[in-house]
């Protein structure tokens, strides 16, 4: 088959060398000419695990190219960003999606198949692409096939899950279903799942929407056992205990292009009927700032300024900063007069070492789970004015023994110990 991708981020790009490693003929496409001029070079330009092999691949066999523009295909695929708008419900903004859909219309022909992946509001592909597609001269699911195809990747593992995800094939209409199967078919081993074009919107909002609000609950507990000086960590792995329960983990906030956007999506789509998911973004959102409150409570009797945070990530063992919680936490300790020293060795523009970070430094504020920080040694603690970590990531496994380690959920108890000493 002849697939044009059009976006070649994240997903669109794992997503043509998917097919082109399938015996495709792939065009992808993307409005950045670094980006094309990069791949036609033979070099991905995003980090994600095993992705460079298969693109040599999928060049070697002769079946991937980067354009500027689009041509005629057989099948096209868009998978470009969808941001929130800065409206009250920052709902989704579909702005990339209307000209992506624009940019193909005059190659179309015929029997073509349109997939959307992008994650896009309850509603989009009835109410918006059809009818773009419609005013061109089309009639959907006898010409031309629609069809809305979520990816559901987990960032890190994206080749693999990319093959083994059940995979949901929202139709326009039941032809158009059966004609985008055929697409996915050549390369998904999980299951192909058919459904109309609404409901895999409204089935990819809520898988992400579902996380966010269980993280929330999680974070909620975090604070409540902050204010009754319980142990909330504790309280979470008994509860796990319980077949049927399945506490979430707190954190400094919840981050990400996915969990983090997604939710409005649905929120702003019935904002009547979604208060749940709205307190929810609440708050998850209102985490770093109770993080900053805590540490700023922690550092009240320190004898240095000076705070290692350790982790900038927006999850561990990734280097994607974007949306990160983490960020946002060192930004406002910064911005509140803190000498913040930031490590970590995943992001390549944090140059400082572990030793650098915590030279005269009164607290660990660790704030990613990346493997590297299960083990605080004396290398590190040794070298601070004060000894002390506080996790919020509960990642921490073994720690220095003169240090004093304080987890998130419970810090209130640590820091009345502290404020005594
Ligand atoms: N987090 C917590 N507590 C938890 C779990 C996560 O605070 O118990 C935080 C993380 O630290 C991070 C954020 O939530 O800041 C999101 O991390 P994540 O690993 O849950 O998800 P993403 O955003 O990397 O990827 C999600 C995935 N969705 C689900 O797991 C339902 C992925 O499968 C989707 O493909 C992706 O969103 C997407 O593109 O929508």
């Amino acid at each position: 088959m002849k697939i044009t991708t059009i976006g070649l981020g994240y997903i669109g790009l794992p997503t043509s060398i998917l097919f082109a490693t399938h015996g495709h003929q792939v065009v992808g496409v993307d409005v950045s000419p670094t980006v094309v001029e990069k791949l036609n070079q033979g070099y991905i330009h995003i980090e994600e695990e095993g992705l460079q092999a298969l693109y040599n691949e999928a060049l070697a066999a002769g079946n991937f190219e980067a354009a500027l523009t689009p041509g005629h295909a057989d099948a096209y695929i868009v998978a470009v960003p969808t941001p929130n708008k800065e409206d009250r419900y920052k709902s989704c903004d579909l702005t990339y999606v209307e000209s992506a859909i624009r940019s193909i219309i005059p190659y179309l022909t015929a029997g073509n198949i349109v997939i959307v992946e992008s994650t896009i509001a309850p509603r989009t592909m009835e109410d918006v692409v059809q009818p773009m597609l419609e005013q061109a001269g089309f009639t959907i699911g006898e010409d031309l096939y629609l069809a809305h195809c979520p990816e559901r990747v987990l960032p890190g593992n994206i080749a693999y899950e990319l093959v083994h995800n059940p995979r949901i094939i929202g139709g326009v209409t039941q032809a158009c279903t059966a004609q985008t199967k055929t697409v996915y078919q050549t390369v998904v081993q999980g299951e192909l799942i058919e459904a109309s074009a609404s409901e895999a919107e409204l089935s990819k909002l809520m898988e992400n929407t579902y996380r966010d609000v269980n993280i929330a609950l999680a974070n909620e507990l975090a604070k409540i056992g902050t204010d009754l000086h319980i142990n909330a960590l504790k309280v979470i792995e008994m509860a796990n205990r319980h077949p049927r329960v399945n506490l979430h983990s707190p954190g400094p906030g919840v981050g990400g292009h996915c969990l983090a956007v997604d939710p409005y999506f649905v929120a702003a789509a019935s904002p009547d009927f979604s208060p749940l998911i709205q307190t929810a973004r609440e708050i998850n959102s209102s985490m770093p700032a109770f993080v900053v409150d805590v540490t700023k409570q922690l550092m009240q009797e320190a004898p240095t300024n000076k705070i290692a945070v350790f982790g900038l990530t927006y999850k561990g063992n990734i280097d994607d900063t974007r949306e990160s919680p983490a960020m946002e936490i060192a930004e406002m300790l910064a911005f509140q007069g803190f000498d913040v020293a930031a490590y970590d060795p995943h992001v390549m523009s944090a140059t400082l070492t572990m030793e650098e970070a915590c030279q005269d430094s009164s607290l660990i504020l660790v704030l990613t789970d990346h493997a590297e920080f299960q083990m605080i040694d004396s290398e590190a603690t040794e070298r601070m004015a004060l000894p002390r970590v506080l996790d919020t990531k509960n990642i921490v496994k073994t720690l220095a023994t003169d240090v004093t380690r304080m987890d998130f959920g419970s810090m209130h108890v640590y820091t009345q110990t502290l404020v005594a000493k």
